[in-house]
């Protein structure tokens, strides 16, 4: 991380006052958790935030403190001191009707993951943290703020923490992360309340899609690569939301011998994101050991770490799935 980019993060929070908080759209855990850390943070030294994000935040995170601030469109003639985004990769990743410079100020970038392109003015980044929101504590400790933080920024933080490290399970999970997530439940964060909420609390919808989805697993090169494929007709029998799809990839990591296991699923395509005519696939990636599946979401057009990746394709389920097997057997060395 460039001390440089967190000093200059720093002058913009001490000179300015109203600020823009967003992070990518369909935002998880440690995307929204660090937005509501940061805004607490920028409230408790007297700045005023705005909290914007197109899509809705998903219900599993509902019960973190302060999220009925976040809203989903920014009003005209609004303008800021800076903007900050969390958990954002590329510029890609936020709407295509994002404010321009004039409403937004500079933008300063919070996060974790290799960069997809040169976006942002300021980009306070580290790669070897496990999640965005251990950046964001480095900038409340670069801002001089007291700790133990209030049970307002903790929450959501340590709620962050606990998503992006797979409940601290991840192989990022170090001696540092767990001194980090103390230091968190300090703040009053109860554990179990956010385990429960982020990895069970499952709708009938969900568990019966996780039935239908490992019905439907199949298995490539060897048992090497797990592929579940769900179209929409899965999703309707189900009576789920495409959101429900979110995760089960993770399902298909668990069968012994898989190296990488991908899911794709069909979305509902939203008017100010297709190409009119194409389907839009979202595919999810998960390493289960050394490959590395951010090379596979990146020849696919997507990007995210080495464990966990996803893309988005303008492609129907069967030729989306024969791409992903390919890529997913280049990267393990298999020769097509
Ligand atoms: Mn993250």
């Amino acid at each position: 991380m460039s001390n440089l980019a967190l000093a200059e993060a720093v002058r913009l929070v001490k000179q300015g006052q109203r600020f823009l908080l967003t992070c990518h759209v369909l935002p998880d855990a440690d995307a929204v958790g660090s937005m509501l850390g940061l805004a607490e943070i920028l409230r408790s030294l007297g700045k005023e935030v705005y909290l914007y994000n197109r899509d809705p935040i998903p219900p599993q995170l509902h019960f973190l403190p302060g999220v009925d601030a976040v809203r989903n469109s920014i009003p005209t003639g609004m303008h800021f001191d800076a903007t900050f985004i969390t958990d954002t990769a590329a510029r890609s990743l936020l709407p295509r009707r994002f404010p321009s410079h004039a409403v937004t100020g500079p933008v300063v970038i919070i996060d974790h993951h290799v960069a997809h392109d040169d976006f942002g003015d300021v980009v306070v980044r580290d790669v070897s943290a496990c999640a965005t929101a251990v950046v964001v504590l480095d900038v409340a400790a670069a801002l001089g703020v007291r700790r133990p933080l209030s049970l307002a920024a903790g929450a959501p933080l340590y709620t962050a923490l606990v998503a992006d490290t797979g409940g601290f399970r991840y192989p990022g999970t170090t001696a540092q992360t767990l001194r980090i997530a103390a230091d968190l439940l300090d703040t009053g964060v109860d554990a179990w309340t956010v385990a429960s909420n982020i990895f069970e609390g499952w709708s009938m919808a969900r568990l019966r899609l996780l039935g239908s989805a490992i019905n439907a697993m199949e298995t490539e090169y060897a048992g090497r690569v797990a592929v579940v494929t769900v179209p929409l007709a899965m999703l309707d029998k189900a009576g789920a939301t495409d959101d429900a799809a979110e995760g089960l990839v993770e399902y298909g990591r668990m069968l012994k011998g898989v190296e990488i296991s991908a899911m794709l699923w069909e979305r509902r395509p939203r008017t100010d994101e297709t190409i009119e005519g194409l389907t839009l696939t979202r595919v999810s990636l998960r390493s289960a050991g050394r490959a590395d599946v951010s090379k596979v979401a990146v020849a696919l057009g997507g990007g995210g770490h080495r464990a966990a990746a996803g893309a988005t394709m303008n492609l129907d389920l069967r030729s989306a799935r024969e791409l992903v097997v390919l890529e997913a057997g280049r990267e393990l060395g298999i020769d097509p």
